[in-house]
């Protein structure tokens, strides 16, 4: 397993913190005591536990050991923009700052966020370039660290400012053609500079069995709305092309990155929809991220940081609601160290690798804590295509046989999947009418699936089957109650999710 399979570092911090671990041969259990609830805790292992990333943009200047120990995914702030490593017709030079910043997301397993490939500013020799140029530089810079980068931002920063819709119009816009003239660059008759370059990725990604996710990656796509209440017409804009080159038969993208940089221009507030429009990506397949995050301090009201520490409350709650919103990235470490310094949108203060947490920080990691939930995905009830009837209802409730599709139990499953290594959330609803005291779920890996360790349940795997046994404190499952539990592992090849569980024996249908 390559050590840049992310979070692992995760696994080493639950087997250190937990009182319970017990690891031998064939089966793993671990489980985090009251003793790691209580201490110890960093943004990086609360994130975890709750199924995605926290991280921070960094420059090698800035490598404290803060960074491996708060934080388990790293995008380099500057280092591998064009204008550092983009040689002449497309090559890739003087990668020795971004090479430092791999190593040391490595050293300290943290995954890392390429940033970025095709973008108008910071482009260096490849401002101007043609569509072959790029597609060779995409090339060159995706198999330059191949799966030691997580996620790629391919394309950054596409749309116009002040909620247009419009596309930037300068290069690499300058590229595209409306061929028919109907206003957009979807048609195969059209080009289109975003399409072509997501094109070229995902062609290398396949030929070389790459793990790498590709994404696409702007600010002020945040909320459905903008301050007043009107669309967010920049959102729709970038949430079309997100469809048209997610779903079949392109299939190209793979993660929007909502940069999140909010402050107080009126499309780039926090609205109360930031979750809505997170969960109408996340309904196309694709990962959502807060990729760039800092919220300007109020600076008005002299709170000392209050105000903000609730809007990083609210943000990082939206995110946990929505379980494909997969992880979340500070723009810098502290205040005075972030290209905002006068706005103090940061976690900490201080400087020079001596930090102080802000209340900010604290606002996040309980959140954190509380983990994703049950908001996220219950479906509401008109949405659910499977609804327990009620007695009045049931003709024949004692005569009817068991459906399949109501059963007894209802399991959700949904992971996040990075280079050799992935985190799970499971969800098991007790469906049936009697309440269940102790409870095993129990599946068989398709593949070569390895759990590592586990919270809120004993996890225990012999060859791919594997038994999820209840922790002291959700034993009891009553009619209509859930418990979630999630677990981290490894795995090579493909990850695909288990088509069948089994609580204490019975078939459960999948929600
Ligand atoms: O934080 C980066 C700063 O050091 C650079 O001077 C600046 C130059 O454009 O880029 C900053 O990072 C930007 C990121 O690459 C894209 N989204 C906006 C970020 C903040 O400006």
């Amino acid at each position: 397993m390559s050590s840049s399979s992310g979070l692992s570092k995760i696994r080493s911090a639950l087997v250190v913190l937990s009182a319970g671990a017990l690891v031998a041969a064939g089966a793993v259990s671990l489980q985090p005591g009251p003793a790691q609830a209580a201490t110890g805790d960093s943004l990086g292992v609360a994130a975890a536990k709750a199924g995605l990333f926290f991280g921070v943009a960094a420059s090698p200047g800035r490598l404290s050991s803060i960074v491996g120990q708060e934080f388990n995914q790293l995008t380099p702030e500057n280092e591998m923009k064009p204008e550092a490593i983009a040689g002449s017709g497309g090559t890739v030079q003087n990668t020795g700052n971004a090479d430092t910043l791999v190593n040391y997301a490595q050293n300290n397993n943290m995954i890392v966020r390429g940033h970025t490939m095709v973008w108008y500013s910071q482009a260096g020799s490849l401002s101007g370039a043609n569509q072959s140029t790029l597609n060779t530089y995409i090339k060159n810079v995706l198999l330059k660290w191949g799966n030691k980068i997580a996620y790629w931002d391919v394309v950054n920063e596409s749309l116009d400012d002040n909620n247009t819709g419009n596309r930037r119009n300068q290069w690499p816009h300058t590229l595209d053609k409306d061929a028919n003239n109907d206003g957009d660059y979807f048609d195969s008759t059209d080009t289109d500079y975003i399409r072509d370059s997501f094109k070229q990725a995902r062609q290398v990604v396949q030929a070389n069995n790459l793990k790498t996710k590709l994404c696409i990656n702007d600010y002020d796509i945040e909320g459905l709305t903008v301050k007043g209440g009107s669309k967010n017409k920049k959102s729709d804009a970038m949430y079309e092309i997100v469809k048209k080159y997610s779903q079949e038969p392109t299939k190209y993208i793979d993660c929007v990155g909502f940069q999140a940089h909010f402050n107080d221009n009126p499309n780039s507030v926090i609205t109360d929809d930031l979750e809505a429009n997170i969960r109408r990506y996340a309904e196309l397949g694709v990962e959502v991220h807060l990729s760039e995050l800092d919220i300007d301090d109020d600076l008005s009201n002299n709170d000392i940081g209050k105000g903000q520490a609730e809007n990083y409350r609210k943000v990082v709650r939206a995110c946990l609601n929505v379980s494909k919103c997969t992880g979340i990235t500070v723009w810098g470490i502290s205040d005075s160290e972030s290209w905002r310094s006068s706005e103090r949108g940061l976690l900490f203060t201080g400087s020079n690798g001596s930090y102080t947490k802000k209340a900010a920080y604290t606002a996040v990691l309980e959140e954190l804590k509380k983990g994703r939930g049950t908001v996220d995905p219950t479906p509401t009830p008109s949405e659910d295509p499977t609804p327990t009837p009620t007695p009045s209802e049931d003709p024949t409730p004692s005569d009817t046989p068991t459906d399949p599709q109501t059963g007894t139990c209802r399991v959700t499953y949904s992971d996040n999947t990075w280079n050799s290594g992935f985190t799970a959330a499971v969800t098991v609803e007790n469906t049936g009418s009697d309440a269940i005291d102790g409870w095993s779920l129990s599946w068989t890996w398709p593949g070569n699936q390895k759990v590592t360790s586990a919270w809120n349940a004993t996890v225990t795997q012999s060859g791919n089957q594997v038994t999820a046994r209840n922790a002291s404190y959700n034993n009891l499952l009553a009619p209509g109650a859930k418990a979630s539990f999630g677990f981290q592992a490894s795995y090579s090849g493909s990850n695909d999710a288990p088509e069948q569980f089994a609580l204490n024996g019975e078939t459960c249908s999948l929600g």
